[in-house]
């Protein structure tokens, strides 16, 4: 059952609503944006997905060369070498290319609603080889010693996990490719649990295995072992594809609440929860039968890519509220609020 309070004023930010960064190009999209709080302000990570205006009967999109700067490739639309049936990605001679170039650009809120940039706070582009085709769908932990940001490396050789840490979004330690590929949907624990970090990731695995949720274990948050595996896709359910975990865990008395995205094998993106034994991250209390919110708004429905809802960021607004922000449609930004102990009603907990 759908039991998101999804906001009035949804969509909060479309893609017109901010100005390219890249010289030349468009914003095509804003997508999952990682959320922190900072001087008593909302942060919402936006991944911006920019690209060049289209002409007709060609494909252009950019990507960062081995200098670093940005170059634009075109493909003509009837070259039969040439797959674009995906709106998100361009196959060329079995290279596999993106259609635009995400980076991830920070906007603030003092009311949870209306947004705007802060330019003393700069956005976080892609640096090096293996981000040359950009970072995308930040997660961002907040812990004691600063803010743990983890994303998506992607690349013509990988797609990955990168990690970065800041304390002020200032000055970026960027720590390099954590998971590497295929993997995507990191969210680190804020807290320690028995002396050990914690983290979600996922794998995809195109023979044995498949697109599931593992969690890992680490002493100093960049090195990563001991993994298990501990939510795999269902056949014939809502989440029969892929899954993936959202953001940071939220701790309850009854365990770790985690909302992840399910997907089917037509991409319509939902999203449902897990239960994680408080002691035992890697051990499952429960987990969603049916999503807890579904594709049903029309923003929802259609867009650059319809009939999704895909969370990476959330904070806690109260004791028992979760402030949800989420990309729908891979176009626009929105926000739901969730009741925490609805939801656990909602796992039989
Ligand atoms: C998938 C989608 C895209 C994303 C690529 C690379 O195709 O999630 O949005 O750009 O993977 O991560």
């Amino acid at each position: 059952m759908d039991i998101a309070r999804r906001n009035p004023n949804n969509p909060l930010m479309r893609p017109s609503d901010l100005r390219p960064c890249i010289p030349g190009m468009e914003i095509t999209c804003l997508l999952n944006p990682g959320v922190f709080r900072m001087n008593g302000k909302t942060w919402l990570l936006l991944r911006v997905a920019e690209r060049p205006i289209q002409e007709e009967g060609i494909i252009s999109f950019p990507v960062y060369n081995e200098n670093g700067q940005i170059e634009v490739l075109r493909f003509a639309k009837d070259d039969p070498q040439l797959d674009a049936t995906d709106p998100r990605v361009i196959i060329y001679k079995g290279q596999y290319y993106l259609t635009t170039l995400s980076y991830l650009r920070p906007v603030c809120s003092d009311d949870d609603v209306h947004f705007y940039e802060d330019p003393s706070v700069r956005p976080i582009f892609g640096e090096g080889y293996l981000e040359s085709f950009g970072i995308e769908d930040c997660r961002v932990a907040t812990m004691e010693d600063g803010y743990w940001l983890s994303f998506t490396e992607v690349s013509p050789v990988a797609v990955g996990v990168g990690l970065i840490h800041t304390k002020d979004f200032n000055y970026l330690d960027r720590k390099g490719m954590i998971f590497p590929p295929h993997n995507k949907d990191c969210a680190l624990w804020e807290e320690k649990v028995n002396g050990m970090w914690y983290a979600f990731h996922r794998p995809s695995s195109p023979e044995l295995g498949g697109n599931y949720i593992w969690v890992a274990e680490s002493l100093d948050r960049v090195h990563w072992g001991l993994h298990k595996c501990i939510a795999t896709t269902r056949p014939h359910s809502w989440d029969s594809a892929r899954v993936g975990a959202g953001s940071a865990p939220i701790k309850t008395e009854k365990g770790w609440l985690e909302i992840y995205h399910g997907a089917n094998k037509e991409n319509r993106y939902c999203l449902g929860a897990l239960l994680l034994d408080l002691n035992d991250p890697t051990k499952v209390i429960a987990r969603s039968e049916e999503p807890i919110m579904e594709p049903i708004a029309p923003y929802e429905k259609t867009g650059f890519f319809g009939n999704v809802v895909f969370t990476n960021g959330c904070y806690r607004k109260d004791e028992d509220t979760l402030q949800v922000y989420y990309g729908a449609s891979d176009e626009v930004i929105c926000s739901a609020e969730f009741s925490i102990s609805e939801i656990l009603k909602s796992l039989n907990v």
